[in-house]
């Protein structure tokens, strides 16, 4: 598709051509789409409108949510609820399955997502992004959705993307036929196709991890970083380059742009609070997970493909490798040697 495409022709072309896709995906992607414009404006404005800064309310995970967390995920349902092309959705910063209100007709699909990832980086004029996941509701199923039917492995996704709030708005999708990136042109309020069919060189040379952890990972981890810091002189025989955003969409963005490794691995410090990683499964680790595969990378616990885990509950946690094919491959083969 050329250079210059809609969001909205990019999809309804898609749905052409795979045929099996229905109106209803296209119908309700455009309300993802529209979410991610609203919170958009919302990020974009902070100080001016008052949206910066705490909440004063905890989410699930014990974390204290910001204003915008709470706000953009309050924009994300209330755009989503309505049209009856989803039966349920669940979110970051929701406890349970949210079930739509009882006068909206229910569709066939399932949406999570983290409404605002690196939401600690509003208060710094930080990227930040959303993150969303559509799977099937399993077949057969009867009634309100509940948490089982959400528990699917991260290959029955239908759909993933992610909405970069950053210097330009962009947005990332797969519909498991390659990666697209869209940029928000303010001028006409549309995403435009400018990154297609985007593809994750297999070397690379930046690694992303948060580096105070590291006397707490294991020790396949800190070799890896270990060899990475000795640059030249270690047995990678060259230099490596390290970044962190401090939200996972930035990070994995610019793996997806220009190659590189994104971490956040399980170390000591997760176990002893009972956690089996820091990111979640269904909404965090899945999604980026299916866009970094479809675009030639992998994405690895170190031990296990991270779309073949199979969940056991909604806010699921699970330790995170992702990047260019080479370098995770890497990682993979010193946990294998380490077991
Ligand atoms: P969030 O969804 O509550 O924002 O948490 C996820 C974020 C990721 O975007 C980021 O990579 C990570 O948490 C940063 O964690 P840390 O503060 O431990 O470096
Ligand atoms: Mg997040």
């Amino acid at each position: 598709m050329p250079i210059g495409t809609t969001i909205t022709e990019y999809i309804i072309e898609e749905q052409r051509r795979i045929g099996s896709v229905s109106g209803d995906f296209t119908a309700l992607i455009n309300d993802v789409v529209i979410s991610c414009k609203t919170i958009a404006s919302a990020v974009r404005y902070g100080s001016l409108v008052g949206v910066l800064g705490a909440a004063d309310t905890e989410n699930i995970q014990g974390e204290t949510q910001k204003k915008l967390d709470v706000i953009s995920n309050n924009l994300f349902i209330k755009r989503n609820e309505w049209a009856g092309h989803v039966a349920a959705m669940a979110s970051e910063e929701m406890t349970d399955v949210y079930h739509l209100p009882a006068q909206y007709p229910r569709g066939k699909y399932l949406l999570v997502f983290d409404p605002l990832d690196g939401s600690s980086n509003t208060d710094v004029n930080g990227a930040v992004g959303t993150i969303f996941s559509i799977m099937r509701r399993p077949e057969g199923a009867l009634g309100e959705p509940t948490e089982d039917d959400f528990l699917q492995s991260g290959d029955h996704q239908v759909c993933a993307g992610y909405a970069l709030y950053g210097p330009s708005t962009m947005m990332v999708l797969t519909t498991g036929h390659g990666v697209n990136g869209f940029t928000l042109d303010q001028r006409i309020g549309e995403f435009i196709l400018t990154n297609p069919d985007m593809k994750i060189p297999a070397e690379a040379q930046d690694f992303s991890i948060n580096a105070s952890y590291m006397r707490f990972w294991d020790p396949p981890m800190r070799r890896y970083i270990d060899e990475c810091l000795a640059g030249k002189e270690g047995p990678r025989r060259r230099d490596f380059n390290m970044r962190w955003a401090g939200a996972m969409i930035a990070d994995v963005h610019r793996v997806l742009c220009q190659g590189g490794v994104f971490l956040y691995p399980i170390d000591s410090k997760l176990r002893a609070k009972h956690q089996e990683g820091k990111l979640r499964l269904l909404y965090e680790a899945n999604p980026m997970g299916f866009i970094v595969e479809q675009a030639g990378g992998l994405a690895t616990t170190g031990e296990q493909r991270i779309m073949a885990l199979q969940p056991v509950n909604l806010h699921q946690r699970c330790p995170v490798i992702m990047g260019s094919r080479n370098e995770v491959e890497r990682i993979i083969s010193y946990h294998l040697e380490a077991q």
